[in-house]
């Protein structure tokens, strides 16, 4: 009788360990401050908590007119962004979007975007549905990811 119970009980510590983290998820998502007009880039993290493998294939918000994921990389001693029209996440995948490297891309901005605003962009993918994402803007990461990095 006491082994079924502990068997039960690690049982549902397995399940809250896993609990709340299904699909595809982002965390701590912000932007640099910018002005109307011009360009912003927003960072955040990428997880794919599913054994199914998927594709980031756009963005969209309503603060800028155009809206695309980006990738900047060094080429000799200029830094490049490039366009990414797919970007693909494997099963479990954690991507990280952030300065230097992947971003989501606002341009043409619509209003400035001051320390402290939010907004919301919205990820489409291949074939997870619509994911809305709350931005935070600030002037760096998040104070609790410095540790991570
Ligand atoms: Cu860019």
């Amino acid at each position: 009788m006491k082994k079924i119970l502990f068997v039960a009980l690690v049982s549902i510590l397995l399940l809250t360990a896993c609990g709340g983290e299904k699909g595809i998820e982002v965390h701590n998502a912000w932007a640099r401050p910018a002005a109307q007009g011009g360009n912003g880039g927003v960072y955040f993290e990428l997880h794919n908590h599913d054994s199914t493998p998927d594709e980031l294939i756009g963005a969209s918000s309503d603060v800028a007119a155009v809206v695309e994921i980006h990738e900047s990389k060094m080429d000799g001693d200029v830094m490049q962004m490039h366009m990414i029209p797919s970007l693909p996440l494997e099963a479990y995948a954690d991507i990280a979007f952030e300065p230097g490297g992947l971003h989501v891309m606002l341009i043409n901005l619509k209003q400035d975007l001051k320390i402290d605003d939010e907004f919301d962009i919205v990820l489409h993918f291949k074939n997870y549905e619509d994911i809305t994402v709350h931005v935070q803007v600030k002037e760096g990461a998040p104070e609790e990811e410095h540790d991570d990095m």
